[in-house]
């Protein structure tokens, strides 16, 4: 970051906190009535004096502080996404996914479940990476994107209100890992990769051992449409997928060029390989007409095995698995999971290659040396690369320069530092590394295993994600963060990147298929409370403002489905209210100026109450009323 860009930040942290200092004014008077204590000259000088020492990478951020970047966590088997601050790594909010969420009500809302889609009877998901749409190679603040390995899907996320707003299956394949955005010159596409190779079609008519068949795809889905442009059939499987930074190529690592279904005959190989892939040849193809459909489905699959002109195979040793592009355009660095080293593909060699001018190897530049299990790498921004190594449960800090150097002179040292991290690192991540804009703050290791470094909590043991200062010569531990089930990934975005919405816009697309339900039943939902009676359907519309409901009370009859429609017309931003009915497995979450809805059958007679479940008020508890179901 350029010393402008810092000033600029300095400028923006402190309008920023400018404003918020009015907003908590206001609240404090209005909400609670204490009267507020005018902001001392003094207090401003120290507030600036906070600020300045976050430059010089203090971890702590003071009470009422604001953070200087967002991570977006993985929550793995969680299936949802955390957002963390950064550096504090306090937990903000969480984004439920692929996961049913029983405080907000994902998944059992009637907007969710729309979201969600052909796979909303699904409650579960294994979300590994969330990565944030470009525009010229830097963080647009647009769209989170994430995968489903679990249930073969992707979703994407808006930043502007930080929820789910698409969900989509991806037909063919099977337990979608890798997902990455382009880059250059803006995130068109995105693309993910399936890990475990099916046979083709899967109908069922294979048997077990005709594995000849077996195929993995790689997915390019249309960011904006979230539809699929189509898919290419590679050899080999698919683990972690990068893109370059100057629009036409991707690439993706291969641990099971083997096609092997047990494990000794996955890591028979000594090597395996990166495929890449070039981005303008396949959307030719597609145009051109030259692909195939498979299982049914019109999804256009593309032949990209080995000896097509679409793709390219760099054999690398030994079941690689991580692939990440240096923030320099110049390189993609393949991780060696099972070799100590690392594979430093030159990017500008790519052209030569898929002219045939070269062969697949003469595209690696070097392959350093980095220690025993190296899983995925970080960049910062000034030529120094951040390795995991799961097995020596250190981070190895390497020059991606010196250790080209090194390839053909090993009197030169390219290692700077190892580091200890405390267990068993996965990924790794700068602030903004994966992009343009890598500053060389801070990294994350997001480590598999916490064992003795917290307070005993059963034998089910946290992760712990580590926040280390690599502002300096040498990188510096200075914080533990125990985390629950698993941030495979994470990325971290500057707070300058993200605009949110503080309250909902009343024609948001999110609830717009429940405005025009409404609208066909003739409701007003800023002003009604009414029931719609449509023989065994009943639709019940009401409004809320702190602390009442604009309806306490209606009925229904035993076995009808009801729906319940409620409008918060609070607009006061924070003000949450909920609505939960007693014994029905019903809840959900009304921000201010949304709309929510949701199905259940009223299948017990006699008097149901209904109540607020989000505290919104001093009369919170009251904030309830009846269904009757008459027997
Ligand atoms: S992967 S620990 Cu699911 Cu991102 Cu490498
Ligand atoms: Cu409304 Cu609690």
């Amino acid at each position: 970051m350029s010393i402008n860009d810092q000033e600029n930040n300095a400028k923006d942290l402190e309008l920023e906190n400018q404003e918020r200092r009015k907003f908590f004014g206001k609240t404090a008077l209005v909400g609670a009535g204490v009267v507020a204590a005018p902001m001392t000259a003094a207090m401003f000088a120290s507030t600036a004096q906070a600020n300045a020492k976050e430059y010089a990478n203090t971890p702590t951020v003071h009470p009422g502080e604001l953070d200087e970047y967002y991570g977006f966590w993985s929550g793995g088997q969680s299936g949802e996404v955390r957002i963390v601050g950064i550096p504090s790594m306090r937990e903000l909010m969480r984004i439920p996914v692929f996961n049913y969420d029983s405080a907000t009500g994902w998944g059992a809302t009637n907007e969710s479940k729309a979201i969600k889609g052909d796979s909303a009877h699904f409650l579960n998901g294994d979300l590994h990476h969330p990565h944030m749409s470009m525009t010229d190679g830097r963080y647009n603040g647009k769209y989170l994107f994430v995968n489903d390995k679990a249930n073969t899907r992707v979703a994407r996320i808006r930043c502007d209100i930080m929820k789910t707003d698409k969900i989509l299956s991806i037909p063919n394949v099977q337990a979608i890992h890798g997902l990455r955005v382009q880059k250059v010159p803006y995130t068109k596409y995105f693309f993910c990769n399936s890990e475990f190779e099916i046979p083709m079609n899967n109908d069922g008519k294979s048997s077990l051992n005709d594995v000849d068949s077996y195929r993995s795809l790689f997915t390019v889905i249309d960011a904006e449409k979230m539809e699929i442009a189509f898919q290419v059939m590679v050899d080999g499987n698919l683990d972690n997928t990068d893109a370059d930074y100057g629009g036409k190529y991707f690439a993706s690592t291969c641990y099971n060029s083997e096609h092997g279904t047990n494990l000794s005959e996955m890591i028979a190989a000594e090597r395996d390989h990166v495929v890449v892939f070039n981005l303008a040849r396949c959307e030719a193809a597609v145009k051109a007409g030259k692909f195939k459909n498979y299982n049914g489905n019109n999804v256009p699959v593309l032949d990209g095995r080995k000896g097509s002109a679409l793709t390219r195979y760099i054999p690398v040793p030994k079941s690689p698995h991580g692939i990440n592009t240096a923030p320099s355009g110049k390189y993609f660095v393949a991780n060696g999971k099972l070799s100590p080293t690392v594979s430093i593909i030159s990017i500008e060699k790519l052209d030569d290659l898929f002219n045939d001018k070269i062969k697949p190897r003469d595209t690696v530049v070097a392959e350093p040396e980095v220690g025993l299990g190296p899983l995925h790498t970080a960049f910062d921004n000034k030529g120094n690369a951040y390795t995991t190594l799961f097995l020596d449960s250190q981070i190895a800090k390497w020059n991606v320069e010196d250790a080209i150097k090194a390839h053909n002179d090993e009197s030169i040292n390219y290692i700077r530092q190892k580091m200890d991290v405390n267990f068993q690192p996965g990924h790794n991540h700068t602030t903004m590394g994966e992009t343009r804009d890598a500053d060389g703050k801070w990294l994350v290791a997001l480590c598999k295993f916490s064992k003795d470094r917290f307070l005993p909590v059963g034998p089910l043991h946290p992760e712990n994600d580590q926040l280390i200062d690599i502002s300096g010569d040498e990188m510096k531990l200075v914080h533990d963060g125990p985390a629950f089930a698993e941030p495979h990934d994470c990325m971290m975005v500057h707070r300058s990147k993200i605009k949110t919405k503080k309250i909902w816009d009343r024609n948001d697309p999110f609830f717009a298929g429940t405005v025009a339900r409404a609208k066909k039943d003739g409701i007003n939902l800023m002003t009604d409370n009414k029931v719609i009676r449509d023989g065994k359907k009943v639709r019940v519309y009401m409004t809320s403002i702190a602390p009442t409901y604009g309806m306490n009370q209606f009925d229904v009859n035993l076995g009808d489905e009801v729906t319940v429609t409620i409008t918060n017309l609070d607009t006061i931003e924070d003000v949450t209210h909920g609505f939960c009915m007693t014994n029905h497995g019903v809840q959900m979450e009304i921000s201010p100026q949304e709309t929510s809805s949701v199905t259940f059958v009223a299948d017990k007679p006699g008097v149901q109450w209904f109540y607020c479940n989000w505290f919104c008020h001093a009369l919170h508890m009251e904030m309830r009323g009846r269904m009757l179901v008459h027997a």
